[in-house]
């Protein structure tokens, strides 16, 4: 590439961040208007154990709104407003990720934004606003907590670890349903948490909060912004079965030491 060209597209990408960082920071003040005014709250049910809330809409349609008028040639990915055609550069983006945390007044719910640029993630943004953490993540160049630089941990003993999982798969009635799994790692391991929402929980792996996340049957827009912060704080992104990657139906996020012992047991 010319260094006149990679000038020019690391301006860009300079630009993007900073769209998505003022954007992420005012669609969870929006978010904040509604969380725990449950007066006016409407919600819908997409099915009996998945709510959708009126802050889920609002929130992603002024993220859409702001996202596509700023940049009207990328596409738009959202849980709530669906697919635009253009999917190979596009916006990904779940306005609140842990809808049922935010409902019944919990702090661990986030807003998710990400950007894919020819086909692959280039930037992730999670931000988790009644906890006030901001994760910002660009491939190759780092992930940052509130301004901070992000490093997952080096625990490398599963009895030793702090681990976190997910049951989407669960509320979705859904056979394969990580009961089996979360047994075995539970037996395993030093400790487990269960926080509802896949992007923040990527992301506390990236910061070394957690030591490992796995979760099953996940869409794109949960985590795609997480799995960007969480590999730029050093962690592996695969699949159950160790392969180097994000595949929503098999998210594995671990520390590095821990990866083979984490896969063995999935
Ligand atoms: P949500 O809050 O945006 O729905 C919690 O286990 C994680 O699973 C969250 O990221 C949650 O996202 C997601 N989730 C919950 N129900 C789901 C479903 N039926 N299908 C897929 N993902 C789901
Ligand atoms: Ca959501």
């Amino acid at each position: 590439m010319q260094p006149g060209n990679s000038m020019q597209e690391g301006k860009r990408t300079e630009n993007y961040r900073e769209t998505i960082r003022q954007v992420i920071l005012q669609a969870g003040a929006l978010a904040k208007d509604f969380f725990r005014k449950s007066t006016g709250l409407y919600f819908d049910k997409k099915s009996p154990k998945d709510l959708v809330t009126e802050a889920d809409i609002q929130v992603e349609k002024f993220i859409r709104n702001q996202l596509t008028g700023k940049y009207p040639k990328l596409g738009f990915w959202g849980e709530e407003t669906g697919k635009s055609d253009e999917l190979e550069n596009c916006w990904i983006v779940d306005p609140i990720d842990g809808t049922h945390s935010f409902f019944r007044g919990q702090y661990f719910w986030s807003i998710s934004i990400a950007l894919k640029l020819k086909g692959e993630l280039q930037l992730g943004a999670v931000f988790a606003p009644a906890l006030d953490d901001l994760y910002l993540g660009e491939i190759g160049k780092g992930a940052t907590r509130n301004g901070h630089p992000v490093f997952c941990s080096r625990t490398n003993a599963l009895n030793e670890a702090m681990v976190c999982t997910g049951f989407a798969c669960l509320r979705s009635d859904l056979k394969d349903n990580n009961l089996d799994r979360f047994t075995r790692v539970a037996l395993k391991t030093r400790d487990q948490r269960r926080c509802g929402s896949a992007a923040l929980e990527m992301c506390m792996v990236g910061d070394g909060q957690l030591d490992a996340f796995w979760e099953q049957h996940l869409n794109l827009y949960d985590v795609a912004a997480g799995a960007v912060i969480a590999r730029e704080g050093g962690a592996i992104v695969s699949d159950f079965g160790g392969k180097n990657g994000l595949n929503p139906e098999q998210v594995l996020v671990t520390n590095p030491p821990l990866h083979q012992s984490m896969v063995d047991l999935m």
